[in-house]
């Protein structure tokens, strides 16, 4: 019997950079490959008042303003990406937060060069992931995609 991780659910956000460069198909390939499933998706633009509200943990930083003035001056993807282990394994999708420092292969090696503009979010564990996926997405938003987990996890 194979060992296996917890079914978590994590928030993905392609930044503007990423929905601007067009590269929100890349992103998402690399999601669905790696086996990850998407159980909610929509693209939308952030009010202030919101993007504060996601970036909570960074209020203060020097960096706080820019980062909420980028997260709101254009539309993002926000996807919830379900699978074994998803909330660890998006982040090694993504690579480390700063893209000269991330794993050749990761998202963020591969496609951006600067922290401020490293194109894609991902909730860090699982307090977080629960408490990012609320503010985007309604119960109601989800659909169960248990068919396909399971398939993928008899191959
Ligand atoms: P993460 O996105 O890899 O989880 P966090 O530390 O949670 O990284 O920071 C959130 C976002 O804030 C980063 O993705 C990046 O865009 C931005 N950021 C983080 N640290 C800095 C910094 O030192 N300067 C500028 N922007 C930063
Ligand atoms: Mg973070």
């Amino acid at each position: 019997m194979r060992a296996s991780m917890p079914i978590e659910r994590t928030l993905i956000l392609c930044k503007p950079d990423a929905v601007s460069r067009g590269l929100v198909g890349e992103i998402i390939t690399r999601i669905e490959r790696r086996g990850y499933v998407i159980a909610a998706m929509k693209l939308l633009q952030l009010a202030g008042d919101a993007a504060r509200d996601h970036y909570a943990e960074h209020r203060g930083k020097p960096f706080f303003d820019d980062l909420v003035n980028f997260i709101t001056s254009g539309p993002i993807v926000a996807v919830a990406a379900e699978g074994e282990g998803a909330i660890e394994g998006c982040r090694q999708l993504m690579g480390a937060t700063n893209p000269l420092a991330a794993a050749p292969g990761s998202i963020r090696a591969d496609f951006a060069q600067t922290i401020g503009r490293n194109l894609i979010h991902g909730s860090d564990g699982a307090t977080s992931a629960e408490r990012e996926l609320k503010l985007f997405f309604d119960d109601r938003d989800f659909v169960s995609r248990r068919h396909d987990l399971e398939r993928w996890m008899r191959e």
